[in-house]
């Protein structure tokens, strides 16, 4: 069976070879740290900003290609709790980028369903940035597409903490009893509460590690890294990571 599998797809064409994923088992969160944007830019001497200008082109791409898959949702890792610490004039560059994008992207993703959420201390960003992203929930809020889920000043420690918190308040307040206290409870006060968890992490760049990425969430979830740069990134190596997803599935997913 898979030798046949092999040989159909020895046959196909580049185009058609989205097809070596199946329809039946394809992931149904995907997570992506899109890392290696300045590196990308450094390699070609150019300044880092062009490495995130670039880099915020790929996701249309993929958004598209991921539609085109059945995925439901698609998290994508736009700015950490720790990009505070790059220099000002680089963050102050991210953090226009939601606007840039949404002003070109927002009327496709209306007209293609996609339904944009976020997750992080949207609070804590500028008020420019909050305004931009606001307007693209509120715009796609009844859409029943796509979950497109930015995290945008995203920490999963602090995410967890801020968990803990609101449950310990509760338990204060005498709402809740600490025995009651079990993994749906905490997951219930996570920024993913409304989102099952990702089937597949994806990051770029080679790095191996989760960066403070949704600690929690991926716990069972399958990871798949390469040394693409983000920039690179393209709806082939999307497909393959997805590929070797389902391979892994096989292998292991039978009783
Ligand atoms: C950012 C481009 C992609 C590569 C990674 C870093 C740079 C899209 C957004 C965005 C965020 C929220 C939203 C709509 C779009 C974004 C930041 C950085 C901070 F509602 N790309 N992108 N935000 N990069």
């Amino acid at each position: 069976m898979l030798e046949k599998l092999t040989k159909w797809k020895s046959t196909m064409s580049s185009q058609e070879k989205s097809k070596d994923i199946d329809d039946i088992n394809v992931p149904k969160h995907i997570a992506i740290i899109m890392d290696g944007n300045g590196r990308w830019a450094k390699q070609k001497g150019l300044p880092r900003i062009a490495g995130h200008r670039e880099g915020m082109k790929v996701i249309n791409k993929i958004v598209r290609k991921a539609d085109d898959l059945g995925i439901e949702i698609l998290t994508l890792y736009a700015f950490s709790t720790e990009n505070w610490k790059r220099p000002k004039t680089e963050v102050d560059y991210l953090l226009k980028l939601p606007e840039r994008f949404l002003n070109k992207e927002l009327p496709t993703l209306i007209e293609k369903n996609v339904k944009v959420r976020l997750m992080g201390s949207i609070d804590k960003l500028p008020e420019h940035t909050k305004k931009a992203v606001a307007k693209a929930v509120k715009d796609t809020e009844n859409n029943t597409g796509l979950v497109l889920n930015f995290a945008l000043n995203y920490g999963s420690r602090y995410e967890l903490m801020n968990a803990v918190k609101e449950i310990a308040q509760q338990v204060e307040r005498g709402s809740l009893q600490a025995s009651e206290i079990d993994e749906s409870v905490l997951t219930e006060h996570l920024m993913t509460a409304e989102l099952r968890d990702p089937d597949l992490l994806i990051r770029t760049s080679g790095e191996l590690r989760l960066s403070n990425f949704m600690l929690w969430q991926v716990a069972y979830s399958e990871f798949w890294f390469t040394d693409v740069l983000w920039p690179d990134f393209n709806e082939q190596h999307l497909v393959e990571a997805i590929s070797v997803y389902q391979k892994r599935a096989r292998r292991y997913g039978g009783v």
